[in-house]
């Protein structure tokens, strides 16, 4: 078993147990260690990077009724072509065979992509995207209008090419109005890895939500947004087509990080002017910020607390810095320091652990740094003054004073 395998085989095992049903994984993970990921006997292949098109395939390929196990095993010496590029998967002699690499899907094909098929769901489970600080009664759905990122931040797991790939305005309007008008979303989430790489897409679909009156249903940015690209334009128009929260992945504020480290190609003042320009349009703010990354000091991190303060945004999210595999970070860490994380566990949302220790940053000062990040951020008195007066606050008191108690006591 792998070291990064750790919640799969109960996963993956119950999944097995539950039917006859051919067991297929995807996403992130195991895109990024496909080998690791197919546990015998539970994991029958694995689809790397984009699914879509692998994923019809390999439904033919069951409607035929064959099985993963009968395709003939990839040779670049064989005359026989196995039929699905894009997976890992296991043979019939037990042996694991990787087809080669799937092409991304052109950009001018996402358009042509079927909206996804929410009445398969169990959609009214799924409401409130950011419930510490919005009370929304119905439906969040979320829309995906690009894919990928031309930037190459160091702990970023791509799976896919370092290209950005966008939706047409056309497009993005169709599912908009659909997830309005025929799903009755109350909360639209945009997933986006980067929303706004093309301004003139961007102040396009934004003047069009307006045009049709789409802006009334509230929807925020659930991944940061490029701040050297939003000035008062773009997020004056994204706050009149209904965004009331920008997210802004801010990561360090310390520039000598920002830029060896984390590769961000981002200076503090252009971020600086893209909370400024949030607070002059009246759009709400979420801030990510990585503790520990490779490198830091104390120093460094007490600069990413000072600069999460000085930018106020209603929500700062720190974060212990990851080194997922695949990622340029995770090979730093790997020739620098010591990984503590050992399994894939370990990696989970919100867990206060170190991942990795590096010559002059050990585990407890990262642990310490983050606890305090929280409790400097939340308990200034100006900020504790702003939260007792939201209405929300005293909504959702016990679920606040649960997550509190984690963070800053235990
Ligand atoms: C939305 C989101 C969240 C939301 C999740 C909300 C929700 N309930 O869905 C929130 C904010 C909670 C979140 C949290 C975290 N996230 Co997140 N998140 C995303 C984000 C922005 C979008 C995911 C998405 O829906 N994409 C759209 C779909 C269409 O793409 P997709 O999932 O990749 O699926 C495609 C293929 O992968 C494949 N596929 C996927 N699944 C399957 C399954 C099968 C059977 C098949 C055949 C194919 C297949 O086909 C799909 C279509 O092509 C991605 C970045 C991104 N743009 O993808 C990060 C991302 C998934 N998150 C990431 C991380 C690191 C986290 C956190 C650990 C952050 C943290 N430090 O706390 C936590 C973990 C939470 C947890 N407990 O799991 C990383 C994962 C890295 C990795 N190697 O696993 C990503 C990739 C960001 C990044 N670039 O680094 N996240």
């Amino acid at each position: 078993m792998g070291p990064f395998s750790g919640w799969l085989p109960g996963g993956t095992a119950l999944a097995r147990s539950l039917s006859d049903a051919p067991v297929l994984l995807g996403g992130p993970h195991p895109t990024t260690l496909p080998e690791e990921s197919i546990v015998k006997p539970f994991v029958d292949a694995v689809v790397r990077s984009e699914g879509e098109a692998t994923w019809l395939e390999l439904l033919s390929l069951f409607e035929q009724g064959r099985s993963i196990s009968d395709l003939p095993i990839p040779s670049s010496e064989s005359h026989i072509q196995n039929p699905i590029a894009g997976i890992t998967y296991q043979t019939e002699d037990g042996t694991v065979a990787s087809t080669p690499d799937r092409p991304p899907i052109p950009a001018g094909d996402l358009d042509a992509m079927p909206h996804p098929a929410w009445h398969l769901f169990k959609l009214e489970r799924y409401t409130n995207l950011q419930p510490t600080v919005d009370q929304v009664d119905g439906l969040s759905l979320p829309i995906l209008t690009s894919r990928g990122c031309p930037y190459r931040c160091t702990y970023c797991s791509q799976i896919g090419p370092r290209r950005w790939r966008a939706r047409s305005a056309d497009s993005v309007l169709a599912e908009w109005r659909w997830l309005v008008q025929e799903q009755g979303a109350a909360e639209i989430g945009v997933l986006d890895d980067s929303f706004n790489i093309d301004r003139k897409r961007v102040l396009d679909i934004c003047q069009r939500l307006v045009d049709e009156s789409l802006n009334h249903v509230p929807w925020i940015m659930i991944n940061g947004i490029r701040a050297n690209l939003a000035d008062e334009e773009v997020l004056g128009a994204m706050k009149r087509a209904g965004c009331i929260r920008a997210a802004f992945g801010v990561e360090s504020g310390n520039q000598a990080i920002l830029d060896s480290v984390v590769d961000k190609q981002l200076t503090l003042d252009q971020v600086r002017g893209a909370f400024k320009a949030a607070q002059t349009v009246g759009m709400e703010t979420i801030g990510f910020f990585i503790i520990g990354l490779p490198g830091e000091t104390e120093e460094t991190m007490d600069d990413t607390i000072r600069f999460a303060c000085e930018l106020d945004p209603v929500v700062a999210n720190f974060s212990i810095a990851t080194p997922f595999p695949g990622t340029q970070m995770y090979e730093m860490v790997k020739a620098q320091g010591d990984m503590l994380a050992e399994t894939w566990d370990n990696f989970v949302f919100f867990e206060g652990k170190a991942r990795f220790e590096m010559p002059g940053l050990p585990a407890e000062l990262v642990e310490r740094k983050w606890k305090e990040a929280y409790r400097r951020f939340y308990l200034r008195p100006k900020r504790v003054a702003r939260t007792l007066m939201r209405k929300e606050t005293w909504l959702r008191l016990p679920r606040t004073a649960r997550m509190a108690w984690r963070t800053v006591v235990e």
